[in-house]
């Protein structure tokens, strides 16, 4: 039995590129281990949050997390502030990372683009990405290939204050998607679909209704051939589709490149919607009804009493190895 931990920023609109890029993973590794799994409510505060919001956000992923599948008697779900160690171990792996390496970090230099006000726990973000995972003593991580440096930099620094203290960490590896796998956005084919995105077409979100998902999977952007054929270099668009398709259905893409042959985009972005929509249906009907509910309360309650129970046995052997503390 391996040690799972992963989290998702509660930042709202999330899609079916989180879902079926991470999300999804997490429902397949509960039967077979022991998962941890967390909305990591501080990351989201590395970028301005409006308290309302952030509160709605945080209570809308829980749902999501239940309404996809997850199963709180066999993983622990739990909301990254309410416990401290996340906080407590990030400041102490800071003072074991390197400037240098953190400002090499993409999602760093997408983010603040240079400017001199970006917050700095926007540079500071992937240590507290690392205290996340190594305070659970975690042996997987499932992420989306955006996350492959916050990994290896996570591991760098296990590896690192493992030399220089003893044995304090686990080292843990990233179970990342097949390359392919991710899901573009729909108005543009050559970037990630991304829940911050301006255009709302440029993506589906799991609580979209019909209409909206209709909309978006026909405005979506393809090419003027014609021809349904996944071919990531020329034919990003369709390509992309064939992916959410083959994903949502489990048909592999060569079969559904068959279906469709000689068939024209039109009909095919229709079966899509069908597709999309039948897959999504189920999780919004199981959200409607714990959204509101006093079990989710009590569920995320629960969640941070056993990672408050784990959190604290790694910490105290950090103080110990570090000399901190009496
Ligand atoms: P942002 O718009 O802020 O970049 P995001 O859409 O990338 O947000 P995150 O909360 O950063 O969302 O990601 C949650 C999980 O979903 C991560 O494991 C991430 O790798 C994965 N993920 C995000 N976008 C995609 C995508 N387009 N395809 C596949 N996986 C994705
Ligand atoms: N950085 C991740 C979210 C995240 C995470 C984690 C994922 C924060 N802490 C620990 C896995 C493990 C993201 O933006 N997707």
């Amino acid at each position: 039995m391996k040690k799972v931990f992963s989290g998702v920023q509660p930042t709202g609109n999330i899609h079916i590129g989180n879902y079926l890029g991470a999300l999804k993973q997490f429902v397949e590794l509960q039967e077979e281990n022991d998962c941890v799994y967390c909305i990591v409510d501080l990351h989201s505060i590395t970028l301005p949050q409006d308290p309302k919001i952030l509160r709605k956000n945080i209570l809308d992923v829980a749902a999501l997390y239940i309404a996809i599948g997850l199963n709180p008697k066999k993983s622990t779900i739990f909301v990254q502030s309410m416990v401290s160690g996340h906080s407590e171990l990030a400041w102490i792996l800071l003072c074991s990372s390197y400037t240098g390496e953190l400002s090499r970090m993409t999602q760093f230099k997408q983010k603040s683009r240079g400017n001199e006000s970006a917050p700095t726990g926007l540079f500071a973000y992937p240590a507290l990405m690392a205290a996340d995972i190594l305070l659970y003593d975690s042996n997987v991580v499932p992420v989306g290939n955006d996350q492959k440096q916050h990994i290896e930099i996570t591991r760098d620094i296990a590896i690192r204050v493992n030399n220089k203290y003893g044995k304090t960490f686990v080292v843990p590896e990233g179970r990342f998607l097949k390359e392919g796998a991710r899901i573009m956005s729909l108005d543009d084919p050559t970037v990630k679909m991304s829940k911050s995105a301006e255009n709302i077409h440029s993506r589906i979100s799991l609580l979209d209704d019909s209409g909206k998902i209709k909309k978006s999977i026909m405005k979506s952007t393809t090419d003027s051939e014609g021809e349904i054929r996944f071919d990531m270099e020329n034919k990003p668009g369709i390509s992309n589709l064939l992916n959410i398709y083959s994903s949502f259905s489990g048909l592999p893409v060569a079969d559904i490149e068959k279906k469709y042959e000689g068939s024209g985009y039109g009909v095919f972005k229709k079966d899509l919607v069908e597709v999309t929509v039948e897959s999504i249906i189920p999780i919004q009907l199981r959200y409607n009804e714990i959204r509101e509910s006093e079990e989710l309360i009590r569920i995320l309650k629960e969640g941070a009493e056993r990672a408050t129970v784990i959190s604290e046995k790694t910490m105290n052997r950090v103080k110990e190895n570090f000399g901190l503390g009496i």
